[in-house]
């Protein structure tokens, strides 16, 4: 007891004197570097549609687009961090009117779009030009400039999650306003599309883009059919139906940072158990159904959202044939080396 009294004294003697060399050592107070598991200060959260509904009409009538590059965004704000939903990344449904122009601008954050409700929304990246309809994916590669203008009748949301949280670990923030509202469109205005689309086969000699994904977009049709394909699979024991979206050219997650699945969850599915490390947040298209994410019980329908912490077990059972889209920090711990999981 004396021993470790006096190690104590000692150590933080010796903290003083380091101080000014900008050098430490451990002190018997300081919180463990190391747990038995993960021990997030993310939670877990469901945020339900019903709330977010009159919220995302407020947004519209209260808040300006104004000029010069800022979004009309309503961010899902993870109350166990000051900010983001999850720790890696931030998921904001922007809401945009007719007529309306989301400026150009680039950013080193990653970004996807997935599209909630409405259409007739298209988004500029690096001259290539996309049309932003009801359940349609569509990337902003990091670096890549980017603007949005809404040419429907009806006011429309869609989701859109970046890897800000990760790219502010890493210290790696930049962002460049355009000299202009809009930016040029290319002759060819789908090139990425045209040439990768399918999925199945591309230009033996394409050119290889500037991004390590050659696709920008990924339209509810395709994405449909291939979730159509795959319900006639023997079920998933812990996810029933569900296919990833992924990079044509690499067979991999469409970005370094943030993998993104299609999930149908048929009524009467009752889903294992399981937990992994990195976060992810599900968004409900349609259909009800309960998952139990940790202590909680979330009865989720459409319109809804939650976020799973790390390493919390998590099972899915689905009510009515449901529909989800998740995005996941996935590729970003697998590339470290830090993904793993464990299966009820
Ligand atoms: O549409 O470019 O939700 O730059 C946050 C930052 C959307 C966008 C966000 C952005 C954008
Ligand atoms: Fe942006």
């Amino acid at each position: 007891m004396d021993i470790v009294t006096n190690d104590g004294d000692a150590r933080r003697a010796l903290q003083a004197e380091l101080a000014r060399f900008h050098c430490r050592v451990h002190q018997s107070d300081d919180p463990p570097l190391f747990t038995r598991e993960p021990r997030p200060t993310m939670r877990s959260v469901h945020w339900r549609w019903r709330d977010l509904a009159p919220l995302l009409d407020r947004l519209g009538r209260e808040v300006d687009l104004g000029a010069g590059g800022p979004r009309r965004t309503l961010r899902l704000q993870n109350p166990g961090l000051a900010e983001g939903t999850t720790h890696t990344f931030w998921c904001s449904i922007q809401v945009i009117l007719p007529g309306e122009v989301a400026t150009c601008h680039r950013h080193s954050a990653s970004a996807l779009r997935f599209i909630m409700k409405g259409n007739g929304a298209w988004t500029t990246v690096d001259g290539e030009h996309y049309a932003m309809n009801e359940g349609d994916l569509v990337l902003t590669p990091a670096g890549s400039w980017h603007d949005h203008v809404h040419r429907g009748s009806e006011p429309m949301v869609w989701l859109d999650v970046l890897d800000i949280s990760l790219m502010r670990l890493l210290q790696a923030t930049f962002f460049e306003p355009y000299a202009h509202d809009v930016q040029p469109v290319d002759r060819v205005p789908d090139r990425s599309w045209r040439q990768h689309g399918s999925g199945l086969m591309a230009p033996p000699r394409a050119a290889p883009g500037p991004y390590a994904n050659p696709l920008l977009a990924y339209p509810q049709a395709s994405a449909q059919a291939a979730l159509d394909a795959a319900a006639g699979l023997p079920p998933d024991p812990h996810d029933d139906v569900v296919l990833a979206y992924r990079n044509p050219a690499t067979g991999g997650p469409p970005m370094t940072t943030m993998g993104q699945q299609l999930q149908r969850i048929r009524a009467g599915f009752q889903g294992r158990r399981r937990r992994h490390t990195g976060s992810k947040v599900y968004y409900v298209l349609r259909g009800r159904g309960v998952s139990t994410v940790g202590d909680e019980r979330y009865d989720w329908e459409a319109g809804d959202f939650f976020a799973v912490a790390p390493w919390a077990w998590h099972a899915h059972q689905g009510l009515e044939d449901a529909l989800l889209f998740q995005v996941n920090d996935q590729p970003a711990l697998q590339a470290l080396g830090y993904y793993r999981e464990e299966l009820e």
